[in-house]
């Protein structure tokens, strides 16, 4: 497996396979009625078998800490075998892994002694992300954290995702404790492979002021912008995490991670829109809206593609190539998840043309699977599941996203073919 463009889809494992020992099990009743997911850690080879398919050349997916480590300090050999039997397989059919270490779950027991805004979450983790790496040193392509963000604004400021606390201070421990992690587990992995590309993956949204003309407004789209876009990136440059809510004072956290980045991770979905409302939490109101006329998602997210754009111009500023490590949309309509898919990756080529460096796209997800807060209808996948009896079926956007890429890879073949033959002339 070369540098080529990398055409994948992206997955992860409690979404698809549950795991009674995560903080979510118990958290969401939902997973009660089906806590298999989408049965994925049995039927692993059938969706493998997916990605040949599908003609993918990468496949992100993350490893369940809960099933690796179920109990404190008790590793599950068999769990792990299973982790990397799916990364053995992935690249005896040349499909490159890129695995991702923490993707919102926690084992019960670590939630529960040592939550994320505790000092000792960060060694603990790290005994985890030890032990992987050390097994799966043939993975190159990495992602330490999953949108901490999202885990941030979830889990520690709305309260909706575990450990459910509404704490802006014990958020930015939270995340201050992420960051560590992360710089010591890139050097970790650069220590075992010093080719490795190591990552987050940052969930990034475009915002807009609700009405373009009022001055509260746009200052809101922008300080939404400025925090939840900008404050990591730029954490990232300059080892120093810069956080202001609205209405308060600001905020510069040192942190250890300048420059240890190898590419940089860019999950896109959405836009927002942003008005001040005196009656909401820190006067901020926040909606999806239509304004493009292309419809609303199954969950409500407005489709905008010209956002993804400017979150790749936003990430450019790290000078590190970029990939597009999610985007995807929740439809039952397989002709709106193809327009989808067609849009976004217009966006991504055009991006390439006008010279930025982007070396990857992700769509998510493969397979219809757990969605967090909304359960189990909203339909991401590539393949349909019938959660009864866990059939899996293409949707017509499987064969579109088939043959854009065996189209890609033609392109690009045929375009290092030219190289070759003009420098074999010159
Ligand atoms: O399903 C999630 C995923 O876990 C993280 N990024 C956004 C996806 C869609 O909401």
């Amino acid at each position: 497996m070369g540098n080529e463009f990398l055409w994948g889809v992206a997955t992860s494992a409690f979404q698809l396979e549950g795991s009674a020992s995560a903080d979510w099990a118990a958290w969401d009743p939902a997973l009660r009625r089906n806590p298999e997911a989408s049965n994925h850690y049995k039927l692993y080879r059938e969706d493998l078998r997916l990605l040949k398919e599908l003609g993918v050349n990468a496949y992100r997916f993350s490893v369940e800490w809960s099933r690796i480590e179920p109990e404190e300090g008790r590793y599950d050999e068999g769990a792990i075998g299973h982790y990397r039997h799916i990364v053995d397989l992935l690249i005896a059919h040349g499909i490159e892994p890129m695995v991702t270490l923490h993707h919102f779950t926690h084992p019960e027991w670590f939630l529960k002694k040592y939550p994320w805004h505790t000092g000792d979450s960060v060694s603990r983790f790290l005994s985890f992300a030890e032990k992987i790496v050390s097994k799966f040193k043939n993975v190159r392509y990495w992602i330490t954290f999953n949108e901490p963000y999202v885990l941030l604004l979830g889990g520690y400021m709305e309260g909706c995702m575990p450990p459910g606390i509404k704490d802006s201070r014990l958020a930015l421990k939270a995340i201050e404790n992420m960051l560590v992690c992360h710089s010591k587990i890139y050097d970790l992995i650069h220590e075992s492979r010093p080719d490795a590309m190591v990552s987050v993956a940052h969930n990034m949204a475009a915002f807009s002021p609700w009405h373009q003309l009022n001055p509260s407004d746009r200052l809101l789209a922008i300080i939404a912008s400025r925090f939840y876009n900008h404050s990591l990136i730029n954490a990232f440059r300059t080892g120093i995490l810069k956080v202001r809510f609205p209405f308060q004072r600001a905020l510069a956290i040192p942190v250890p991670i300048k420059g240890k980045l190898d590419f940089f991770g860019v999950n896109y979905y959405t836009r927002l829109h942003m008005r001040f409302n005196p009656f909401k939490k820190m006067g901020v109101e926040l909606r999806h809206r239509d304004l493009d006329g292309r419809g609303l998602t199954d969950m409500g997210w407005e489709i905008h593609p010209d956002g993804l754009r400017k979150m790749i111009e936003y990430a450019s500023i790290l000078k590190v190539p970029i990939i597009i490590t999610e985007n995807g949309i929740a439809t039952h309509d397989d002709s709106r998840k193809i327009n989808f898919l067609r849009q976004h990756v217009t966006a991504v080529q055009r991006c390439i043309k006008d010279g930025l460096d982007i070396r990857g796209y992700f769509y998510w997800s493969l397979v219809d699977n757990y969605e967090w807060i909304h359960g189990f209808d909203s339909r991401f996948g590539l393949y349909k599941v019938d959660f009864e009896s866990y059939e899996r079926k293409p949707t017509l956007a499987a064969a579109y996203f088939a043959s854009l890429i065996k189209n890609k890879k033609a392109e690009e073949s045929k375009n290092q073919e030219n190289r070759k033959n003009q420098t074999r002339f010159n």
